[in-house]
């Protein structure tokens, strides 16, 4: 990979929630969201939703309210960290290629936490980067399924 852009756009950002219902209901019905997609992903420990605004198909912006699906989840540990209130988990970056994306990170000496990417949320493959090496945010680069790439 040259030296172009790495990342697409931000796909997403991902609050930690301590109840999935109740956020969606102050997301949507105070701040205007719409549930564009939810799904149990027993792998990452999390129960979650992903919200957008702007048109079906086209989404102007999205959030990802996360919540924990046991007590060992990441999610149940962060939100022990903050004293059980929500808060922004993640940002994630969309990717065109992440096996690409992935190798230019680590030869650059970011430390991505699994040795190949994962399944996230609509079947996107995901991988992040510790927040040690990127200044403190847990950074989430996302390749979306091949037909909502853009
Ligand atoms: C921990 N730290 C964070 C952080 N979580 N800093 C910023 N943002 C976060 N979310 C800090 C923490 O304060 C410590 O700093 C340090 O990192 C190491 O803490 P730790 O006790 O080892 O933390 P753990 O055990 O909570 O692990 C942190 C990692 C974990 C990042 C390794 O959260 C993880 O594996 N995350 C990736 C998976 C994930 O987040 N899944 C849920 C979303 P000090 O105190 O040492 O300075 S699933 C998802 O997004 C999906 C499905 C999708 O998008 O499709």
């Amino acid at each position: 990979m040259d030296n172009s852009d790495l990342f697409v756009c931000i796909d997403h950002v991902g609050y930690a929630v301590p109840d999935l219902d109740e956020a969606i209901k102050l997301h949507c019905d105070t701040f205007g969201w719409r549930v564009l997609h939810r799904e149990t992903n027993e792998e990452q420990g999390v129960e979650e939703a992903m919200l957008g605004t702007g048109e079906q198909g086209a989404q102007n912006a999205q959030i990802q309210l996360l919540a924990p699906l046991n007590d060992s989840s990441t999610i149940a540990k962060w939100l022990e960290r903050n004293g059980g209130r929500g808060g922004v988990q993640q940002v994630a970056y969309r990717v065109e290629d992440i096996d690409a994306v992935s190798a230019t990170l680590r030869e650059r000496g970011v430390t991505l936490l699994y040795d190949a990417p994962k399944i996230g949320t609509g079947g996107s493959r995901i991988q992040f980067a510790h927040p040690k090496s990127t200044g403190g945010i847990l950074l989430e680069i996302v390749e979306p399924p091949a037909a909502a790439a853009h």
